[in-house]
């Protein structure tokens, strides 16, 4: 999450800032003008075109810093009435993009510097639910998003018998029961907070798809795809090649996570050669498997001689502690540490006394010293790694603080996903001897045992990370229409994950409403391409920290050098397309597979001598 996006109403997908000064008077916007191609308009100049740019960014600036503190509060304080402030706040500020990327057509035709061409381009993509220009329509659609955020947020199951559980809790239970019946139970009971969203979620389809119409494009989904550097159509392809690259390792982990869980379950609970049931894989959405790993674990080979779990809980670090982990890692490569606001300001730990929306999340309030992370942290390896990837989204931030506001984002939002993420990587054994968690690093013979681990997280979440967006990408295209919601979610889920629902469902339930990023209206690509990505840009600050043994192993912690490399990626922004950023960091040109398979290359090996003789595939 990052930036606008951070505030979890989905609002924009750009970069947005404000000044530590107070918010400016916005500058009136021009009224829209015909499109370019209309014979009437007045022929625009590059002078002008300057002269837009600048009033937009100082007037999104603004607007942005009030969305930002009406976001952060109605997310760390729900009520109706921080909801209501919020909905409010993410109106004013995607109203004012959409009539300013509706009148920067007005320079469509005008011969405009690359980096001004270029920002125009990224205000007419900037929006993720473009308000339409009916005004009440703007106002509903904003209102949807805030309350479908505030009720995902709010979220309970209450099993029979009273107590009532939340996403921290529900996500325990599914993390460490082992008991089926209790999983099915609690898997329905958190699936059911979706369904009550239904309407709303397609009333706010319609909504968003008319502002995207207005905007030019065929429909949101598009819209999202035009946000790549590439042709729409291209990016569609390139998601597929990258899926087809890594589809044989997902295979090959699923074919031997069913085994091994049917041997836990029972045949009759998870067949042989069939799809696996959603609610034994250790996460309510079966996104990442880490937590069952000891079910899994190798019989035969040298576990990995340590739970990350557990040294946290050994050493009984709190949720400051924990942090102050994740930003020594960034000032050991050379960042600055986080301002004292940061402390100050961040929610590290949910309160007792008022209904928060738990979902991590990264936050740049004012695009100058004021970011802050939200989440509930648990002493958890889980947690320790979601630090690392919030506090990612954080350091990022503050690198392009330096560019002018329509360039302060990701190079792509894959990019703004996976630089935590890499860093994280670096969590190995010998890291953590390093900062002095772990006592010994476990023979080289553990290491089938710590990619496996880390393989039920990484490579598990691949096809859940492409299918959400699929479903998405649907839905607005008109594709898939309110009438089978449900079931296409299931069935693009039984396709990629090749995972089934422990229950009977039906349209009367609405389970994507029970994934924060479907209230949230978070696009969902950005994570399946920064799994990809990460493992890119992990091979490459490895090489440059002069690592050269097996990739899985390496870890940049303290080398200045990789530092220096990871904020020359960062400080660019988006100020320049992807490829030359990616270019510049790893030498590659394309988003590409080939790190992620290198990494797991031991693993795949292993895991195909394990499945022999065995169903693989669904
Ligand atoms: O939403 C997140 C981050 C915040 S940007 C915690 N992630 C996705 C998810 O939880 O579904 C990280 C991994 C995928
Ligand atoms: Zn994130």
């Amino acid at each position: 999450m990052q930036r606008i996006l951070s505030a979890g109403l989905g609002v924009l997908a750009m970069a947005a800032a404000a000044a530590c000064a107070p918010p400016r008077t916005p500058a009136p916007a021009p009224a829209p003008q015909p499109a370019s191609t209309g014979t009437a308009a007045a022929a625009a100049t590059p002078g002008e075109a300057a002269e837009f740019i600048a009033q937009t960014e100082a007037e999104l600036r603004g607007l942005s810093l009030l969305a930002n503190q009406a976001g952060w509060t109605a997310a760390t304080f729900i009520t109706v009435d921080t909801e209501a402030m919020s909905a409010e706040a993410q109106k004013n500020l995607a109203v004012a993009v959409q009539v300013r990327a509706l009148a920067a057509r007005r320079f469509d035709d005008v011969a405009l510097p690359a980096d001004q061409r270029r920002k125009l381009n990224l205000l007419k993509l900037a929006l993720v639910a473009p308000p339409p220009g009916n005004p009440e329509e703007a106002a509903e659609l904003s209102r949807l998003q805030a309350s479908m955020g505030a009720d995902y947020g709010r979220g309970q199951y209450c099993r029979t018998g009273g107590e009532c559980l939340d996403i921290g809790a529900v996500a325990r239970i599914m993390a460490t029961s082992r008991n089926e019946a209790e999983l099915r139970d609690v898997w329905r009971g958190w699936n059911a907070v979706g369904a009550p969203m239904r309407p709303r979620y397609t009333r706010f389809v319609e909504l968003s798809n008319k502002g995207a119409a207005e905007l030019g494009h065929r429909d949101t989904g598009a819209m999202w795809r035009a946000g790549y550097d590439m042709p729409a159509d291209e990016f569609s392809a390139e998601v597929e090649r990258l899926w087809q690259q890594v589809r044989p390792l997902y295979v090959s982990l699923h074919a031997y996570v069913r085994q091994r869980l049917a041997q836990q379950y029972g045949p009759n609970v998870v067949p042989a050669n069939g799809l696996i049931p959603a609610h034994l894989l250790g996460n309510v959405w079966a996104q990442e498997w880490g937590n069952i790993y000891p079910l899994v674990a190798p019989r035969n080979a040298a576990g990995p001689g340590y739970d990350l779990t557990e040294l946290i809980e050994a050493k009984k670090l709190d949720a400051v502690q924990m942090t102050r982990f994740g930003e020594r890692f960034f000032t050991s490569m050379g960042f600055d540490s986080l301002p004292a606001t940061f402390w100050q300001r961040s929610q590290l730990v949910q309160p007792a006394d008022h209904e928060v929306v738990c979902h991590a999340s990264a936050w740049d309030i004012d695009d100058e010293q004021d970011v802050r992370i939200k989440m509930c942290i648990t002493p958890t390896a889980e947690d320790f790694v979601t630090i690392h990837h919030e506090l990612g989204h954080n350091f990022y931030q503050r690198a392009y603080r330096g560019q002018p506001m329509l360039f302060r984002n990701g190079a792509n939002d894959g990019f703004h996903e996976a630089i935590g993420d890499a860093v994280a990587l670096s969590i190995t054994p010998d890291y953590l001897r390093q900062v002095g968690l772990l006592n010994r690093v476990p023979p080289a013979a553990a290491d089938t045992a710590l990619l496996l681990r880390q393989a039920m997280d990484k490579v598990a979440f691949l096809p859940f990370g492409l299918m959400v967006d699929k479903w998405r990408w649907g839905v607005f295209s008109g594709e898939i229409t309110p009438a089978n919601y449900n079931a296409a979610w299931w069935e693009l889920r039984n396709r990629y994950q090749g995972i089934a629902a422990p229950v009977a469902r039906s349209e009367a339930d609405f389970d994507p409403g029970a994934k924060y990023h479907i209230p949230a209206n978070t696009p969902y690509m950005r994570y399946f391409l920064a799994r990809v990505l990460q493992f890119q840009f992990y091979r490459s600050l490895c090489r440059e920290a002069g690592y050269t043994g097996p990739l899985h192993r390496c870890s940049f912690y303290g080398s200045k050098a990789a530092g220096a490399k990871l904020q020359a990626m960062l400080e660019a922004g988006q100020s320049r397309p992807w490829q030359e950023t990616l270019y510049l960091a790893t030498g590659e040109r394309t988003m590409d597979a080939g790190a992620m398979l290198e990494y797991f290359a031991p693993l795949k090996e292993w895991l195909d001598r394990q499945n022999q003789g065995k169903p693989v595939g669904w």
